[in-house]
């Protein structure tokens, strides 16, 4: 395999990559999180925040298909008959729909219905993976390590909803696995606004703990090493 390093300004430090040893991880950019009627909102989130870096996110996936880097969707979802849900997971809370039940956009966190599928905007093309996971993280219950380790992946960038939750998660995953790990910082949302920036900082904390962030404009301007 040829090697290109290219390098990014970064926080805390420029991130540096093999274009061709790195993917984008999109994370759960679904209508269940993002439109009216379905999981978000039935935990009473005001869905509108996440609607609004769909832009954003749409931008970074034409770079990433421009850039060759090898893109990865991620959807939470869970089989119809529910197998893959901890009941822990269905009765948390009092939402107005729990997990499996009818809402407007079909059954709520369910593979295949209307509401768990990826927004038209950021529709999977040919040649790019999709991941079903049952949890918030992407490396739990799926088959993404192997994914990555057959493609050589080295490096990842993360972008999608919401923030502190399966970004997050998914991004502390890739981490504790040897990923280096990088958040599109305005290609993130959250619910919480605070709980965004939250997880910006503490991601990039101490050296680059859990990873590195930058914003889209850095990531446009992609240089050589
Ligand atoms: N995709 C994802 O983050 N799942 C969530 O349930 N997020 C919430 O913020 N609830």
């Amino acid at each position: 395999m040829t090697t290109r390093t290219v390098a990014i300004d970064a926080t805390p430090s420029t991130f540096v990559f093999d274009p061709l040893r790195t993917a984008l991880v999109i994370i759960d950019m679904q209508r269940d999180f993002i439109e009216p009627g379905g999981f978000g909102e039935s935990l009473g989130n005001d869905v509108s925040l996440l609607g609004a870096i769909v832009p954003a996110v749409v931008e970074l996936l034409a770079l990433a298909r421009l850039q060759n880097w090898f893109v990865i969707h991620t959807r939470e979802s869970h089989l119809p008959d529910l197998s893959d849900c901890p009941p822990a997971k269905r009765m948390r809370g009092a939402p107005d729909a729990r997990i499996g039940d009818v809402g407007p956009m079909g059954r709520i966190l369910v593979r295949g219905e209307p509401g768990n599928a990826i927004v038209d905007a950021l529709a999977p093309v040919a040649g790019e993976l999709v991941i079903d996971k049952p949890g918030k993280g992407a490396f739990h219950a799926t088959p993404l390590s192997a994914e990555l380790a057959a493609r050589g992946i080295t490096h990842l960038f993360f972008a999608g909803v919401t923030t502190e939750v399966c970004v997050q998660t998914s991004m502390r995953e890739a981490n504790d696995r040897g990923y280096d790990c990088l958040l599109v910082e305005d290609a993130t949302a959250s619910y919480f606004p605070a709980f965004k920036l939250a997880t910006i900082d503490m991601i990039r904390s101490q050296g680059g703990i859990v990873g590195w962030t930058a914003p889209l404009s850095a990531l446009a301007k992609v240089k050589d090493a």
